[in-house]
C-alpha cells in the first residue's frame, strides 16, 4: 500500500432518500479517521469535502433517476480529484455520502488501470439500471453504471465506458438483491459471496478466495465499503439497513487480511447516517475498519 493517501470528503445525500449521509464525512473524520491513519505513518493529506449543489428542499419527484443533474455533477468533480490524486501516486481515499458517489470513484481511478478489481462490500448489489430499480436512487445502480449499463450519462461520466469488467467484480455480504440485478449476476456471471455462502464457508476462506482471484486477474483493488454489508445491530447509522449482515469480527478480518494481501490500491467508505446512528456509532465503527485496513496490528 502506498503510505501516501489524499482524503476527499463527498457530502452527497442525493443518490437516496433519507437525509443526513450527506454528514457521513464529518462523521467520519469526528471519529478520528485522520489521526487513526497518521498513527500508522501515513502521509495524509485531507483535501476537504467537494461542493455539492443541494436544494434547500429536495423534492422527491417519482423519477426512474432521481437528482441525476446533482449526482452526476459531483462524480464528475470526484472523478478528475481521484484522477489527479492518482497521478501524484497517491492512494485516493473517498468518504462518502450514499454509494452513489462509486460512480466518480471508479471513474477516476479505473483510468490508471488495465484491470481493475472492484470488492463491493455491501448487503446489495448496486445493479440496478433505471429500468430494473425499484425505487429511482442512483446509490442502487452505480455497479451497474461501472459495468457500463444503465442511463448514458451515468455509464460515461468522466467521458469513458464501461470503467468495470464482470469478471474483476466480487461482491461480498450480499442479502437483498432485486429481482433484476439477480439476472444480471446470473448473465454476466458476476462472482458473489451472498451470506449464505459466508456461513457456510467462513469469512477467512471468502477472503483466502477472493485474494487469491485477484491476485491472477488485475493490477489494482478498490473496495468500495458500504457499512450496510454489516449487520445493522453493529452498524446501525445506515439509510437501508438490511438483517443478518457481517459481524464487527468478520469484517475486521476481511479488512486484516486485505491488509496482509497488500493490493488495495484505493478505498470508499459510505453510506454511513449520523442522523440514524447511535452516538456516532457507526462511523466509529467504520475508522476502526479503516485501520485494520491500512495494517493496524493487534499485537
Ligand atoms: B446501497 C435497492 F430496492 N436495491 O435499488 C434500490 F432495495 O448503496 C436498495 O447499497 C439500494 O445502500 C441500496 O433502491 C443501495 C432497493
Ligand atoms: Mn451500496
Ligand atoms: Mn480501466
Ligand atoms: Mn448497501
Amino acid at each position: 500500500m502506498k503510505d501516501k493517501i489524499s482524503l476527499i470528503g463527498v457530502p452527497m445525500d442525493l443518490g437516496q432518500s433519507r437525509r443526513g449521509v450527506d454528514m457521513g464525512p464529518s462523521a467520519l473524520r469526528y471519529a478520528g479517521a485522520i489521526e487513526r491513519l497518521q498513527n500508522l505513518n501515513f502521509d495524509i493529506h485531507d483535501l476537504g469535502d467537494i461542493p455539492i449543489n443541494r436544494p434547500g428542499v429536495i423534492e422527491d419527484t417519482d423519477s426512474k433517476l432521481k437528482n441525476l443533474e446533482q449526482v452526476i455533477e459531483a462524480n464528475e468533480i470526484l472523478a478528475k480529484m481521484v484522477d489527479e490524486e492518482i497521478k501524484k501516486d497517491r492512494f485516493p481515499l473517498i468518504l462518502g455520502g450514499d454509494h452513489s458517489i462509486a460512480i466518480g470513484s471508479l471513474a477516476g481511478i479505473s483510468k490508471h488501470y488495465e484491470n481493475l478489481g472492484v470488492i463491493w462490500y455491501d448487503a446489495h448489489g448496486d445493479l440496478n439500471t433505471s429500468d430494473t430499480s425499484p425505487s429511482g436512487n442512483i446509490h442502487g445502480m452505480p455497479l451497474a453504471a461501472s459495468l457500463g449499463l444503465g442511463h448514458e450519462r451515468l455509464t460515461n461520466l468522466y467521458n469513458y465506458a464501461p470503467k468495470i469488467k464482470p469478471e474483476n467484480i466480487v461482491i461480498i455480504g450480499a442479502r437483498s438483491l432485486d429481482p433484476g440485478e439477480k439476472d444480471l449476476i446470473k448473465e454476466l456471471g458476476i462472482k458473489v459471496y451472498t451470506m449464505h455462502e459466508i456461513d457456510r464457508l467462513g469469512m477467512s476462506k471468502v477472503l483466502e478466495e477472493t485474494i487469491n482471484y485477484f491476485k491472477e486477474h488485475t493490477d489494482g483493488v478498490h473496495l468500495s465499503l458500504d457499512l450496510d454489508g454489516l449487520d445493522p445491530t453493529e452498524a446501525p447509522g445506515v439509510g437501508t439497513p438490511v438483517l443478518g449482515g457481517m459481524t464487527y469480527r468478520e469484517s475486521h478480518l476481511a479488512m486484516e487480511m486485505l491488509a496482509e494481501s497488500n493490493m488495495i490500491t484505493s478505498l470508499e467508505v459510505v453510506e454511513v447516517n449520523p442522523i440514524l446512528d447511535e452516538k456516532n456509532k457507526t462511523a466509529t465503527l467504520a475508522v476502526g475498519l479503516m485501520g485494520s485496513l491500512f495494517g493496524e496490528k493487534l499485537k
